[in-house]
């Protein structure tokens, strides 16, 4: 009886798991958000890791008037770039999604405050 014990609370589990996974209201499909903020050291955080070939929106919010960075320019593969104004308090949000995993950047437009997002 403990054998089939062992056997059947671990399936149970597993049944659980699944059947609870399914009643959530479709979490996945919403693009994953990660909040970059300006601040008087730069970029927080100035290093963030993302998934390839995933929707991600990437929300930058300046909260300083005391630096260069007033826009952000997000380096794409090859020489492709996005470039967004930043308004102070506002949050801007970036809607990418990157294809292949690698070491890409974010910086002012004069590349002297910087981040690095890593694809995975
Ligand atoms: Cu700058």
């Amino acid at each position: 009886m403990p054998k089939l014990l062992a056997v059947l609370i671990p399936v149970a589990l597993f049944v659980g798991s699944f059947t609870s996974a399914r009643a959530e209201p479709t979490p996945s499909k919403a693009p994953a958000r990660i909040e970059v903020r300006v601040t008087k050291k730069g970029f927080e955080p100035d290093n963030i890791t993302v998934p390839a070939r995933t929707p991600i929106t990437l929300v930058f919010l300046r909260t300083t008037e005391a630096t260069c960075t007033k826009s952000v320019v997000l380096a794409l593969d090859g020489d492709k770039k996005i470039e967004r104004e930043l308004p102070l308090d506002k949050p801007v949000e970036i809607a990418v999604t990157f294809p292949r995993s690698g070491r890409l950047g974010y910086a002012c437009s004069m590349n002297m405050t910087k981040g690095t997002i890593i694809v995975q």
